[in-house]
């Protein structure tokens, strides 16, 4: 039967009427030390880009200082930058990774 609680569950499933969640976008920061082959390969594992869409990025962070690697929910994007920093560390590369709300 269709209960004031059924609806109100039935309405709480309904994505179409939330808003939208909060976006964040994970940024890669430029160092010297880090190897360039590196870079290509932790954006191709953990982001899942093509050989040349992640070498555009490590470039783009080679050259500009910074890059967006990708624009994530919260936990998505939190997840994703601790990945890297766990890779690089595993590596023992100085690479860093930070999540900033997109803009
Ligand atoms: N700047 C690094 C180098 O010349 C390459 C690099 C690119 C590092 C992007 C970090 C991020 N080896």
């Amino acid at each position: 039967i269709e209960t004031d609680i059924g609806r109100d569950v039935k309405a709480q499933r309904d994505e179409s009427k939330l808003a939208p969640p909060p976006m964040y976008q994970v940024v890669m920061l430029n160092d010297d030390y880090t190897p360039m082959e590196f870079v290509v390969e932790v954006l191709r594992r953990v982001f899942s880009k093509s050989v040349e869409q992640a070498e555009h990025i490590m470039l783009k962070v080679h050259h500009e200082g910074r890059g967006v690697c990708g624009i994530y929910t919260r936990d998505i994007a939190a997840t994703k930058v601790d990945k890297v920093m766990r890779l690089a560390r595993a590596n023992q590369h100085p690479l860093q990774c930070v999540m900033e709300p997109a803009p």
